[in-house]
């Protein structure tokens, strides 16, 4: 499968990772958009939030149990933090393996600057 990464997740392209168990993956983005800027994926390829079915219900929650705890680790809970999941093209999606943006460090502007 071509998807960037799935290689990542395998480790045939390098990532900065920040956690890791048997189903979830977190790296540093590679372009960030704010100070603290990582990347919370499965390691099931899920090509979209559309792609979600009811046996990956479990899957999601870590995602989010993940964010919850780098964003503590990056010392980013107090003052805040900011989740996103862009879903296809109005959504900004670029990569189609789900994941999830975890952003802080700084005050974040308005969503839709
Ligand atoms: P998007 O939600 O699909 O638009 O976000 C994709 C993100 O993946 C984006 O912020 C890229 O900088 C990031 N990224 C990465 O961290 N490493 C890569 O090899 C590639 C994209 I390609």
């Amino acid at each position: 499968m071509d998807c960037i990464f799935c290689k990542i997740i395998e480790g045939a392209i390098p990532s900065k990772k920040v956690f890791e168990n048997e189903r979830v993956l977190a790296f540093q983005d590679i372009q960030p958009a704010a100070p603290v800027h990582i990347l919370i994926i499965p390691k099931k390829h899920i090509p979209t939030m559309n792609d979600i079915e009811a046996e990956d219900t479990e899957l999601i929650g870590e995602l989010f149990a993940a964010a919850r705890q780098i964003a503590k680790e990056q010392g980013i809970a107090e003052a805040g933090y900011r989740l996103i999941n862009n879903v296809n093209s109005d959504g900004g999606q670029v990569v189609y393996h789900l994941h999830i943006h975890l952003l802080g460090g700084q005050k974040l502007g308005p969503l839709l600057a």
